[in-house]
């Protein structure tokens, strides 16, 4: 088998190098390369380090800040090249890719945080909307023949037409973020029906890490657990507690998406473990592996239900299973059962980190609606 199709860069035909000069097959082509847009993010860390396991040359996206938020991807710092851009500025999504080169992009970065895409609701159509069609138009213009992988979000599927939900079930977004993804989603078709793309898009059900942001509800279970547990706080406010979600693991998540852009022909896949838990059901295991009573710390708090709730989401990946040979391998209990354990290990030295982390839980934003 040739050098490339071992590292991942695509099989069927000779890959083309970055300054467009062809690699007949049999002879050594150069590492493939990627970029990943949102690679300080939870998946963009498991999506570079899976890249670098495969050999390819990672390069990542970040945007701007006064204070950098690189520690996902800290302990990569030295494997990856960074370039300064932003979803927000076409000319700086061009020099990233102008300086990258890139085989494939991954485009990751988003407002990704369903409930404040109504506090913020022309930013997020902005970032997690439009920031999609400045990345194709870049791609056009500087690496047409590179692969794309849109982030597509189960949040399109909203106020779900049928169950499970497939790739062909009608979208019914019910957040700013489900509206804005769906329009990801489908100018990413039409780039690639429209100007002969290998653009896919990959509708994510929810996955989780104990990479996961502080706001996202199982990673603020299991972050209260172990907190609770080692006397940091005592009280865990939660909204609407009977939501169901179809939850993974996110370093299982990210092999999907790589396994999308190996095809020949681009396409649209779920990828979904298809069970469904409420949130009841993650708080009942993260409080079980902490050894904690759920009636001594669980409060409800109003102001955390959201104007428009998705009620319940379970997602049919037959046919990733099926053309990709992706399965999930990671069950929902051991996923909490070992992000419980992360966060008590983490918290246990009590250092800088720790202190920071209570201070930003403390000062969570609260919404305008309730
Ligand atoms: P995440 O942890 O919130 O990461 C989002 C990334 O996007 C961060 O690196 C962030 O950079 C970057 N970003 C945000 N706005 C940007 C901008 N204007 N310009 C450049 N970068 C920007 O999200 P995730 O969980 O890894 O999710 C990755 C993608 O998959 C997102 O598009 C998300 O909407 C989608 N998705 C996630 C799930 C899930 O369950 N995790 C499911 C379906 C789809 P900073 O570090 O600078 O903030
Ligand atoms: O909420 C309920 C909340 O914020 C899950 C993103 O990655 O997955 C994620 O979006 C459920 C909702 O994730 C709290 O009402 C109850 O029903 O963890 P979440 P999400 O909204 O499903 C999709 C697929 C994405 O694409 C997104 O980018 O939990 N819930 N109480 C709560 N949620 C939060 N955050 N906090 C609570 O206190």
């Amino acid at each position: 088998m040739p050098d490339y199709a071992i590292l991942g860069a695509h099989e069927g035909s000779a890959p083309e190098s970055p300054a467009g000069t062809l690699y007949p097959p049999g002879l050594m082509s150069p590492r493939p390369s990627a970029l990943i847009t949102g690679i300080t993010g939870q998946d963009g860390s498991y999506l570079a380090e899976f890249l670098l396991e495969k050999g390819y040359d990672v390069h990542g996206v970040v945007r701007r800040s006064s204070t950098e938020k690189f520690d996902r991807i800290e302990h990569l710092r030295d494997r990856v090249t960074l370039h300064q851009a932003d979803l927000l500025d076409h000319r700086s999504l061009v020099d990233a890719l102008r300086a990258a080169r890139p085989d494939e992009i991954y485009n990751l970065a988003a407002m990704s945080f369903v409930a404040v895409s109504w506090i913020q609701p022309t930013l997020t159509a902005e970032f997690t909307g439009l920031g999609v069609t400045r990345m194709l138009e870049a791609m056009r213009e500087v690496c047409r023949d590179a692969r794309f992988y849109q982030a597509s979000s189960s949040e399109m599927f909203g106020k779900v037409r049928e169950v499970p939900q497939n790739e062909h079930t009608p979208f019914y977004p019910r957040s700013p973020y489900g509206v804005a993804k769906a329009y990801g989603h489908f100018i990413t078709v039409n780039y690639r029906e429209s100007y002969d793309l290998h653009a896919s898009s990959g509708i994510l059900f929810n996955h989780e890490s104990p990479r996961r942001g502080l706001e996202f509800v199982t990673r603020k279970i299991t972050w209260h657990a172990a907190a609770i547990k080692l006397g940091l706080v005592d009280k865990l406010p939660l909204g609407n507690l009977d939501a169901e979600r179809d939850w993974g693991y996110a370093k299982d998540y990210v092999e999907a998406m790589w396994m999308m852009l190996q095809r020949d022909s681009p396409d649209d896949y779920v990828v979904a473990t298809g069970t469904a838990h409420s949130v009841r059901d993650c708080v009942e295991i993260a409080f079980d592996q902490a050894g904690l009573e759920i009636a001594h710390h669980v409060e409800i708090d109003e102001s955390l239900k959201r104007p428009a709730e998705v009620d319940h989401l379970i997602g049919d990946a037959s046919k990733a299973r099926r053309e990709l040979g992706w399965e999930p391998r990671t069950s929902f209990e051991e996923l909490i059962r070992l992000m419980v354990d992360a966060d008590h290990e983490l918290l246990r030295g009590g250092g800088q980190a720790a202190t920071a982390q209570l201070s930003r839980t403390r000062s969570e934003a609260k919404p305008d609606w309730a």
